[in-house]
């Protein structure tokens, strides 16, 4: 199997939208990173992935790009980035960007073009059809297709009608993406997370999907399309494999038997992809506003199954929240009494398991999920748009709300949490763009960092161990326990050592270890004071981690 740096990197994700305002206006920026470059060392990750920082009208926060070559006014300037890239360089540390290319913004001068006329050059670099050919939605409410006066044409978007899909059908379109992959390649960036990748090649035949169910046509019917692969192969021969840099797919709708396509030595495609196999356990059939419950033994599943699918050949990038989902120790663990003790169980799991990990800015913090009491605070169109249709409809719109502080976005969006003064450290605006979180003054950088028994130095401390530790990377990894809903076991191992993690999912004290025989156990780490007298047990949200001496 390739041994490589990727493989051996932890991946912080930063929503520089949130993360820190340097110039007071409210708005997080990139003299804001470069102000926190040493945290980000101290804390020991080694890949920062910057959600897009490019020109955009900010319909859903820099998804939706209108210049690819340049940088959000709000966020800076190209001088401030170049200074972010070279500070980061200097601490030894990588840059990866967000490369957004399954739709432009539409006010993309592409796009701009395109409208104008059917005969416009640009025309044929998005989907243009007199009628709607199918039913399709869009993810962020309503149909997938737009009706455009100046042409009196539909334009397809799958996400807001301010974000019209690109149309990878024409090869102009196609080099236009390579060379603004090329133009940031050669400032000497190190990689990119790329957004829906599997969505960008269309099936023509254009097939309706089952309203009823959302959830399914994104796997069916939206990712995976005819010439995705094609496309991959194309983007890394002429782009791509000219440098040393990394790649991680953002792959909802990618199942794990089409897995090794996209990620498979040899394929020359993607180094690694986000799949969404526990991100979606919670969605019912109609997407994330129609959320079910999801159980333990479905979510240990989905691990053991992408181990299995991805095997030797090929590799993933694990995470267990980002920017569009709530935060972890909120959605898995227990926010409450057990907040501590459960972000670092989960911290644990999202270390020691098989894959890049990826770690979400606030994570180290134990940030939770926000329930603001009102829609006006929430920012997120996706929660705004789903709101407006809800009132059109007359709908239920507590029950809504309450949906929202389960499952939105801004969840994972309010402002970082430095320090417990006001706007938590994030700005001296009065008013940031979002609300802080009210827990800011009991959760925040300046707390942790203060308290050596804290979530941060817990991370801190274990992603030194896996550095040091080939066999949490590198090696093979089994299931233990027996489909236990509280505990989830598993085993790391390669010729060099073997490890033995124990993580209990429940907020009571839980008995019954599948504990090897025959063997001398030594405490790697674990979030609780060891005592001899539980040997057997785990305390309430515990995580131990086993070596073999
Ligand atoms: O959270 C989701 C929608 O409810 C996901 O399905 C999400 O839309 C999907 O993973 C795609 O996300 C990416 O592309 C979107 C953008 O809004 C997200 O922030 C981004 O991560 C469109 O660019
Ligand atoms: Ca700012």
């Amino acid at each position: 199997m390739l041994r490589t740096w990727w493989k051996e990197s932890v991946i912080y994700q930063i929503y520089p939208r949130s993360f820190n305002d340097s110039n007071g206006d409210g708005i997080g920026d990139l003299r804001g990173i470069i102000e926190k470059l040493d945290y980000l060392k101290t804390l020991g990750i080694d890949i920062l992935w910057l959600s897009p920082v490019f020109q955009s009208p900010n319909d859903d926060n820099g998804y939706d790009i209108s210049d690819y070559r340049a940088i959000m006014s709000e966020f800076g300037t190209m001088a401030d980035f170049d200074e972010l890239l070279s500070g980061i360089h200097a601490r030894g540390m990588k840059l990866v960007m967000d490369l957004v290319v399954n739709h432009s913004s539409d006010e993309h001068p592409w796009f701009q073009e395109s409208r104008k006329s059917k005969d416009n050059p640009y025309r044929r670099y998005y989907h243009w059809q007199p009628k709607p050919p199918n039913n399709w939605l869009a993810f962020f409410g309503g149909n997938a297709w737009e009706y455009d006066e100046p042409t009196g044409e539909y334009y397809l978007h799958l996400f807001s009608k301010k974000q019209p899909d690109l149309n990878w059908e024409n090869p102009a379109l196609r080099e236009e993406v390579y060379s603004l992959m090329r133009f940031w390649l050669d400032k000497g960036i190190d990689g990119f997370r790329m957004d829906v990748i599997p969505f960008i090649s269309k099936r023509l035949d254009w097939p309706d999907i089952d309203p009823e169910n959302f959830t399914e046509a994104v796997e069916t019917i939206y990712a995976n399309g005819p010439r995705l692969h094609e496309y991959l192969q194309e983007m890394n021969r002429k782009a791509l494999s000219h440098y040393d840099v990394m790649t991680v797919g953002e792959a909802p709708g990618v199942p794990p038997r089409l897995a090794n396509l996209y990620v498979g030595e040899g394929r020359e495609e993607l180094n690694m992809i986000f799949h969404f196999g526990h991100m979606f356990l919670d969605w019912g059939p109609k997407g994330k506003f129609d959320p079910k419950t999801w159980d333990l033994n479905e979510f240990k599943g989905v691990f053991n199954t992408w181990h299995q699918a991805i095997g030797e050949r090929g590799w993933i990038s694990i995470f267990l929240d980002n920017h569009d989902f709530p935060r972890l120790a909120s959605r898995w663990g227990d926010d409450g009494l057990f907040r501590i003790e459960s972000a670092k169980m989960l911290a644990t799991l999202l270390l020691t398991m098989r894959g890049t990990p990826s770690i979400y800015q606030g994570s180290e913090l134990g940030m939770t999920n926000v329930a603001f009491d009102r829609f006006d605070d929430y920012r997120d169109i996706e929660t705004l748009n789903e709101y407006n249709q809800a009132k059109e409809k007359g709908a239920d719109l507590d029950a809504l709300l309450k949906i929202v502080h389960q499952v939105g976005r801004d969840n994972v969006r309010t402002p970082m949490q430095w320090d417990d003064s006001p706007n938590a450290g994030f700005t001296t605006a009065e008013e940031p763009w979002i609300k802080v979180n009210p827990n800011y003054r009991d959760i925040n950088a300046k707390a942790v960092l203060a308290d050596p028994n804290s979530i941060f130095y817990y991370y801190q401390r274990l992603l030194k161990l896996r550095k040091q530790t080939p066999a949490l990377i590198y090696g093979d990894y089994e299931q233990i326990d027996e489909g236990s809903n509280w505990l989830y076991a598993y085993r790391r191992w390669d010729k060099d050592g073997e490890f033995y993690v124990y993580l209990n999912f429940s907020s009571e004290p839980q008995k019954g270890l599948p504990l090897p025989a025959g063997v001398k156990l030594q405490l790697f780490i674990s979030n609780y004071e060891p005592d001899p007298s539980f040997r057997d047990t785990l305390r309430p949200w515990e995580a131990r981690v086993y070596q073999i001496a």
